[in-house]
């Protein structure tokens, strides 16, 4: 069901490992971002295909993209969550387009992070419309209290080669977060979460940014995949701690 937008909602958020949707962008917003997207992809945003481009940390790259993932209905929802040293770590944009065909399976972000200790917000940010037809994103409420070992998925529909086995989800308990245009959820490092095909005509077109504080140190030696995403930017407050220097990223100057 689309809502107009609660506000975020930090009691939510501990309790159930989520809160949203949220209206964080204007609409205004959400189209000049979608917009800007859809020119990295070399596209039409009237007639959306496969990307071929790199989805993930544009933030690194477009500085367009930089303030989007740090635009304050992010910032301020997560310096509620984290308080005000807060640092922004990673980006990837979820595009599902039409006849896409890979469903995201359900998993807890933390099995695939090299983070000591654990902790992250997740802000999925949708600048379309992200529906039950196209494939929205769905969370299990109160799943971020336990932590389970993902085991290997062969299924060739799955965008993911591992994910949360299907005896350990309650789908009855599984809440599909329809959104509109700038709306946003907030999940942390274990929730619960995933989404199905896009078996509409209407592009899903969303983001994740993740964040974290300056205590938690990326063990970026133990990631198996591309290091390079993972690059350090001190959005608010001030870091004591100083674990990350060598991953420093530089804001884009355009
Ligand atoms: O966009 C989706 O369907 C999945 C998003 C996701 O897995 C994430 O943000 O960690």
């Amino acid at each position: 069901m689309i809502t107009k937008g609660q506000p975020f909602s930090i009691e939510q958020y501990r309790e159930e490992g989520y809160s949203g949707p949220v209206q964080g962008l204007s609409l205004q917003e959400a189209d000049m971002y979608n917009d800007h997207f859809f020119e990295v992809l070399g596209q039409s945003k009237y007639s959306p295909g496969p990307a071929n481009v790199n989805l993930s940390a544009c933030h690194q790259r477009h500085r367009w993209a930089y303030e989007l993932a740090t635009h304050p209905g992010i910032v301020d929802a997560m310096k509620q969550i984290l308080g005000e040293d807060i640092v922004l770590w990673a980006m990837h944009f979820w595009y599902k387009e039409p006849g896409n065909g890979k469903y995201i399976p359900w998993h807890q972000d933390i099995n695939y992070w090299p983070m000591e200790p654990a902790i992250n917000a997740t802000a999925w940010v949708s600048l379309g419309y992200s529906l039950r037809e196209n494939g929205c994103l769905r969370v299990i409420p109160g799943t971020h209290k336990q932590l389970v070992e993902h085991t290997i998925n062969v299924d060739s529909q799955s965008a993911f080669g591992q994910g949360i086995a299907a005896d350990r989800i309650d789908e009855s308990k599984a809440v599909d977060l329809e959104m509109t245009p700038g709306q946003i959820a907030f999940f942390n490092e274990a929730t619960f979460h995933g989404s199905e095909i896009n078996h509409s005509a209407i592009p899903r077109v969303a983001f994740s940014v993740r964040y974290t504080t300056p205590e938690v140190k990326f063990k970026t030696e133990e990631w198996t995949g591309d290091v390079s995403r993972i690059k350090t930017y001190l959005v608010s407050g001030q870091d004591r701690c100083r674990y990350n220097d060598a991953i420093i990223g530089e804001i884009p100057q355009r």
